[in-house]
């Protein structure tokens, strides 16, 4: 969403930093530049002319000529204000039971597919989470969320299937009861879309948020609808009130304005942004991880968070063992691939590195990328049980049977079975050097 606003700001910072004394008018050559950015990215000209306007007063207040690194400075105030143009926010607390987080929006913003992301979100805390759907109206789409509460483990679905012919008052009361009695912590509660702000349909989630009390009214909102997401923020919250925003569609290529000004427009708070279609595709809004990576500081914290779901401890020191011991099979390789792919592939994970130069050259020369690793993933599943667990096994003809099955060219097969055989080596070499206790087993990919 932010990419070339990012790409922008961050080359102005790189010229800012590298520049040992500043001048009064550099500060302003770049101040204009950012100004430039954040139109471009769709931030209304009145939030840009603020931004401005307090940035340059703070900076030119600190008497920055005079101090020792300028641009770092520069890029510490323009940070804060990035972080309080977003908005401070404060995580979702989970401090009653059952906690109830109703869904608005207005049709096929995605709050159904959201409702579910969040049961997942909770669920990976620990906490046992209840799916209940009011959306009466169209006939799949309560199915449509029983559907996703059976992919997400240990997720309660409030109705059953012969409930049809409930009203959605008397859904709301029955998951509230069914709730309590199911001692769940978090209540999901999705509703019908809206086809307008005005909807008559606006009425009945007065009605149902009355029989709920929720604690949370989250409006699920299409960052792709662009400036209408204000006036969509600003009627949900004068008719049923909300608690804060979830944007969805952030992996699409808007340009970032709309989360960038929400909260200066309409005093809102953005709480999630949703990243694409997998139930996994959902984050907190943290404003001070955003603005590291608007300015190109990187996101180590959310790459961190985000392996630390995927890879346990226990599993990442055993795939080290078996490297270790030469017994990490193609079987052992596909698992960490597939752990990869979980984090969003290669190319989420770059991104979220700090921006350099450097490392986008050596991912382009390397050649390594997403396609890569799908392609070496079906190959290895080409392989039989023996061949994954022995690869010596793999002559001529068995090579060209992994090809053909993985719609691949034995170049390609011979290509990842000599850079298993060098990441063997490698591990064998280090390991007589004693090197690898701190190597994670993902870090050679
Ligand atoms: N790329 C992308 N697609 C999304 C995201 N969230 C939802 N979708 C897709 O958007 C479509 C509509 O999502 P739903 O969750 O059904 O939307 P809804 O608001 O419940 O729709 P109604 O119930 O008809 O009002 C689906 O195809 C989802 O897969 C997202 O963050 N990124
Ligand atoms: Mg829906």
């Amino acid at each position: 969403m932010f990419d070339s606003f990012s790409d922008r700001i961050s080359e102005i910072f790189e010229k800012l930093r590298k520049s040992g004394a500043l001048k009064e008018s550099d500060v302003d050559v770049a101040l204009r530049e950012i100004r430039i950015a954040l139109l471009e990215a769709d931030v209304s000209l009145e939030v840009a002319k603020k931004f401005i306007v307090d940035v340059r007063e703070k900076a030119i207040g600190q008497e920055i000529v005079k101090s020792i690194s300028p641009g770092q400075m520069v890029t510490k105030i323009v940070y804060d204000h990035l972080v309080d143009l977003l908005g401070k926010i404060k995580p979702i607390d989970i401090n009653k039971k059952p906690y109830k987080i109703m869904l608005v929006g207005l049709q096929g913003a995605g709050k159904t597919t959201t409702a579910g992301k969040l049961a997942k979100f909770f669920t990976k805390k620990d906490k046992k989470v209840m799916l209940a759907s009011t959306d009466i109206y169209r006939p799949a789409a309560i199915e449509q969320l029983r559907l996703l509460a059976k992919k997400i483990d240990g997720c309660v679905f409030a109705q059953s299937k012969n409930d049809g012919n409930l009203s959605f008052k008397e859904i709301s009361k029955s998951a509230l009861q069914i709730s309590e009695q199911e001692n769940v912590d978090v209540l999901v509660l999705d509703t019908a879309g809206r086809l307008h702000i005005d909807d008559v349909k606006m009425e009945e989630l007065v009605v149902t948020q009355n029989i709920i009390v929720p604690d949370e009214i989250l409006l699920v909102v299409d960052i792709m609808t662009g400036q209408d997401a204000f006036n969509i923020a600003r009627k949900f919250s004068q008719s049923v009130g909300i608690t804060g925003i979830i944007l969805t569609r952030v992996d699409g290529d808007a340009r970032g304005g709309v989360a960038l000004s929400m909260r200066a427009l309409t005093n809102c708070d953005i709480k999630f942004l949703c990243t694409g279609e997998r139930l996994d595709d959902i984050e907190f809004f943290d404003s001070a991880k955003i603005a590291n990576r608007l300015l190109g500081m990187g996101d180590i914290v959310s790459l961190v968070e985000k392996a630390q779901e995927n890879f346990s401890q226990q599993e990442n020191e055993e795939a080290t063992q078996k490297l270790r011991q030469g017994i990490f099979t193609f079987d052992d390789l596909a698992n960490q691939m597939e752990k990869m792919s979980k984090l969003g592939g290669l190319s989420t994970i770059v991104k979220m590195l700090p921006k350099s130069k450097f490392l986008e050259k050596a991912m382009n020369e390397s050649g390594i990328s997403d396609k890569t690793v799908a392609r070496n993933l079906a190959i290895i599943k080409s392989m039989t049980k023996k061949e994954r667990r022995n690869y010596k096994l793999l002559n001529g003809s068995r090579k060209k049977r992994i090809a053909a099955g993985s719609g691949t060219v034995i170049q390609d097969v011979n290509k990842l079975i000599k850079q298993y055989e060098y990441a063997l080596d490698l591990f064998k070499k280090l390991k007589k050097q004693g090197g690898i206790s701190k190597m994670a087993s993902m870090e050679w990919w």
